[in-house]
This record gives structure tokens, C-alpha cells and sequence, in this order.
């Protein structure tokens, strides 16, 4: 006999729509399981959603022989930028495979390790912006992050350089894709009744999402007429066959999925980076005990891609910061089959949807023990991470729709941030600051301000 799934008191026409903070909906989550535990499920104005938060019933459900991803509510309504680019096709859609087929390769670890010098151009522009503006500028680290992300995919994917840095103000492209992630998680909560008439806001909207197809399909259309000698991602879409099908990407494909890269490889590796200055922040020894491994290892000369595995704190530090805060907070499936989860306990109808609750799954107890709350990179290190059960750390998704630019982000955050921790001493303007979130498609530290001293050499 199953269990029935726990489910919060509804409201009538609204369901549990109300329980669900209209800015922050993970804080909403984050209670939800405090109050119902492993599992429970919500009406969403007529869409049923079962949330699992433990680990053993994350792992299950991550099996993609009985599970499969599915595309709903805010990710849903990013395909009106994006359609069935990579990040947003549903599974039956034959443009993944073709996409996947022919982009993993450029996605690889050696292609990436290729791209390195071009991010370090743009990594470069964070650190002389740091120096520059010296030790009493107050620094909105999420600003600057989301500056180096967007830029060096823009510039790795496709040549483009987007000179966030250059401007005050965050670029007007930069300002629509916020903007335009916002609007798209806003819109998946609003009940269709109220999203009729929210005429203002579609409008903008509408205008977002021009600006940013424009863009990017000038950037396709300018290569084609105009090619280069360089073999970038654009290159690789352009000129490449699916090895399956035979088949080249449309002209749309290629647009939509640089969109795609641009959307998922910035919020995503610049809230990482703020969660990390963040976690370092609040726990001085562990900043003390990764700025002795990079200045062992690197002294004052400038960080290569052979050191990265020469920093095992580092990558422990990583590891660890996207445990507590990973930027994708969470992923829906789908059941293939009427089943059941949990042994037995729960029943689960084919088609339903099921989101991984990623927060409280990687902060099991019955994985993490009785510290699992706290920021202690030492359960990281090498040797302990490969011991960890299976799907236990997943910030990057899993099976066929993990995600594709792991490398990739990999070795960017390796680089900023170990070229950050050597250059500066970083420190809160509010010591008292706490963590506070920012939700779009990703979550993120909102309002927390630092400042970085260059340092002098010796201490
Ligand atoms: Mn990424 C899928 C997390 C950086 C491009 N990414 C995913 C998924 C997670 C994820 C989780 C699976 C989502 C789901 O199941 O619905 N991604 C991250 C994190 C970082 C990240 C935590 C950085 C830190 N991602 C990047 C970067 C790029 C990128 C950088 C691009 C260059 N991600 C993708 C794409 C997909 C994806 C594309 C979709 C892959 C697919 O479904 O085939």
C-alpha cells in the first residue's frame, strides 16, 4: 500500500499558488521541505508538481531508464527566446540530438583547454578593473561576475566580444536577458487570467526577446557571409554534420543555441563565483588555507592551465560552495510508467512531474552527516569525492541532459577565481552581511558588496 504524498492546504482557483514567494520561490521551498520532509506535492494553478528533497529518493528518480528530463514552467517559457536549443528541448525533439551529437566534442575538456587564453583576456579585464579601482571601491562582486561570464562565453562561443566592462551600465543585451530570465520565471507562476492582463510587461517582454534574436542573428549572418580562420563553437555549428544523421543545424538551430549558451553559461558561473567569494568571506580560515595552496603553487607568475590540478583546495572549494548553493536550483522529470518511489511508499503516475529539490538533496544528512549545513571543503577533497554515492553532488544535472559546458565553467572559475585569491585580499564593506538571494532562472547572492585590495607581495 502506498503513502499518500503530502500536499499543503489549497486555496480555491489558486491552489498552492500562494505558497510560493512571488520573487523568491526557492525560500518557499527551502520551508516547504523543513514542514513535509522528503516529499510532498503542489497544485500549481492546475499543474501537479511532486518535489522530492532527499537524497535517496533524488538518486532514484535520477534514473533515466524510469525518469527523463521534461521542460516546464519558467524553462517552459524561456523557449520563447530559445525554442528547442539545447538547454530547452523537450526529448522527442530530434533538434537536441543534432545539436548534442555535434556539440559535444567542442565542448570537450581539450577544446576548452584550447579556449584558454581567451578567457584570461576576459579575466584579465575583472582583475585590472579590481586594481584600478583600488582598495576603497565598493564592489558588487554578482555585477562584475556576471560581467566576466557573459563576456567569455560570447567570446569563446563566437568571437564576440560583448565589452561589458567598458560601460557603466551593464550593457543593454546583458540588461535584456535579466530582464527577459525574470519575466520568464514570473510568467510560469502567474495564473493564465492575470497573465492576459499584464499587457506592459509582455510588451517589454516581446521587446527583450527581439533585441537579443537580433544580435544573435547578425552575429550568424555576418559570419556566413564573412568567415574567419578560427574554429569557435559558431564554427563548429556552421560547418559540422550531425555524425548520426548527416544532417547540418538550420540557420535558426545555431542562433537559438548560441542564445542558449549565453543564457545558461552566465548566471550559472557567475552566481558560483559570488556564492564562492561569499562561503570564503564568512569562513577566514579556509581563505587562509586556499590563498597558502595558490601562492605555494604559483607565487606571483601567472596561473596556467597545468596548475589547475596542482590546487586540489581549489577544486575543493568549488565543489563545495556548489553543494550548499548550486546555481540551478532545481530540475524537473517526468515518470515514464505508472511506479511507485521510496520502496513502495509512494505512488507516481506516468507523466508526472517531479522536481529534485538540489538544496536539500546535497545537504542530506544520511550523505553529508550532521555537519552537512556547514562549509567545510575538506569533505571534497580528492579521494573523497570519487567515494561519494552515486548522484549525491549534482549541480550539473544528470545523464544525457547534464550539462554540457561542465568543462567549460570548470575552467573558467579555476582561473578567475584562483587569479582573484592571489591578487587580492578581498573583504566585506558589511561584515555583518548575510546571505541574501536573488532568483531568475538561477539563484544568486543579492546585495552583498566587497571590497578587494591588491595585494603587496608578502602578505
Ligand atoms: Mn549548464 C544543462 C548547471 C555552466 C550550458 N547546466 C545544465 C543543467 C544543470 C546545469 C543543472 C541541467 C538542467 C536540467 O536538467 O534541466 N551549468 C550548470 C552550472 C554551471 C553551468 C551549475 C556553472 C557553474 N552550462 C554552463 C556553461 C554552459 C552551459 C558555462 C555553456 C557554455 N548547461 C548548458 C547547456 C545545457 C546545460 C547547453 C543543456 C544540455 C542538454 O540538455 O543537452
Amino acid at each position: 500500500m502506498s503513502t499518500p504524498i503530502p500536499q499543503p492546504p489549497t486555496i480555491p482557483f489558486m491552489g498552492n499558488a500562494t505558497a510560493l514567494d512571488r520573487d523568491v520561490p526557492h525560500h518557499s521551498f527551502t520551508l516547504l521541505a523543513k514542514t513535509y520532509g522528503e516529499i510532498y506535492q503542489l497544485d500549481l494553478v492546475g499543474r501537479k508538481l511532486i518535489c522530492v528533497s532527499s537524497y535517496a529518493l533524488s538518486n532514484e528518480v535520477s534514473d533515466e531508464k524510469r525518469f527523463q528530463k521534461r521542460v516546464v514552467g519558467a524553462l517552459q517559457e524561456v523557449r520563447n527566446l530559445v525554442g528547442d536549443g539545447l538547454f530547452t528541448a523537450q526529448p522527442e525533439e530530434p533538434n537536441w540530438g543534432i545539436a548534442h551529437r555535434l556539440l559535444m566534442p567542442a565542448f570537450g575538456t581539450l577544446a576548452v583547454k584550447g579556449m584558454m587564453e581567451e578567457m584570461r583576456d576576459i579575466a584579465n579585464q575583472l582583475l585590472l578593473k579590481w586594481e584600478r579601482f583600488g582598495p576603497d571601491a565598493m564592489i558588487d562582486p554578482s555585477e562584475d561576475f556576471t560581467r566576466v561570464a557573459l563576456d567569455t562565453i560570447a567570446y569563446c562561443s563566437m568571437s564576440h566580444r560583448l565589452n561589458s566592462f567598458y560601460t557603466e551600465q551593464q550593457p543593454e543585451f546583458t540588461v535584456a536577458m535579466g530582464d527577459f530570465l525574470s519575466e520568464s520565471g514570473l510568467r510560469a507562476r502567474r495564473p493564465r487570467v492575470l497573465q492576459a492582463v499584464m499587457r506592459g510587461a509582455t510588451v517589454k517582454y516581446e521587446a527583450d526577446i527581439k533585441l537579443m534574436k537580433k544580435l544573435a542573428d547578425r552575429i550568424v549572418a555576418t559570419r556566413k557571409a564573412h568567415p574567419i580562420p578560427k574554429h569557435d563553437l559558431l564554427d563548429t555549428m556552421l560547418n559540422s554534420r550531425d555524425p548520426k544523421t548527416g544532417q547540418a543545424m538550420t540557420e535558426q538551430s545555431i542562433s537559438e543555441n548560441l542564445l542558449t549558451f549565453l543564457i545558461a553559461g552566465h548566471e550559472t558561473s557567475s552566481g558560483m563565483m559570488t556564492f564562492m567569494v561569499y562561503y570564503l568571506l564568512k569562513h577566514p580560515e579556509k581563505m587562509r588555507k586556499l590563498r597558502a595552496e595558490i601562492d605555494e603553487v604559483l607565487g606571483e607568475r601567472l596561473i596556467q592551465y597545468d596548475d589547475f590540478g596542482k590546487l586540489p583546495y581549489l577544486i575543493a572549494v568549488m565543489r563545495e560552495t556548489l553543494r550548499l548553493s548550486s546555481t540551478v536550483p532545481v530540475r524537473a522529470v517526468t515518470s515514464l510508467e505508472d511506479t511507485t518511489i521510496g520502496g513502495g511508499k509512494y505512488a507516481i503516475k506516468k507523466g508526472d512531474t517531479i522536481t529534485i529539490q538540489a538544496w536539500q538533496m546535497q545537504r542530506d544528512p544520511a550523505v553529508w552527516g550532521d555537519d552537512a549545513e556547514e562549509f567545510e571543503p575538506e569533505r571534497m577533497l580528492d579521494g573523497k569525492f570519487e567515494a561519494l554515492p552515486p548522484n549525491a553532488w549534482q549541480p550539473f544535472g544528470f545523464g544525457a541532459r547534464a550539462c554540457i559546458g561542465r568543462a567549460f565553467a570548470w575552467q573558467e572559475v579555476c582561473l578567475v577565481m584562483g587569479s582573484v585569491i592571489q591578487k587580492f585580499d578581498l573583504s566585506f564593506v558589511d561584515p555583518s552581511y548575510t546571505l541574501q538571494i536573488k532568483q531568475t532562472l538561477t539563484v544568486k547572492p543579492a546585495d552583498m558588496r566587497i571590497r578587494a585590495a591588491p595585494r603587496t607581495s608578502g602578505t
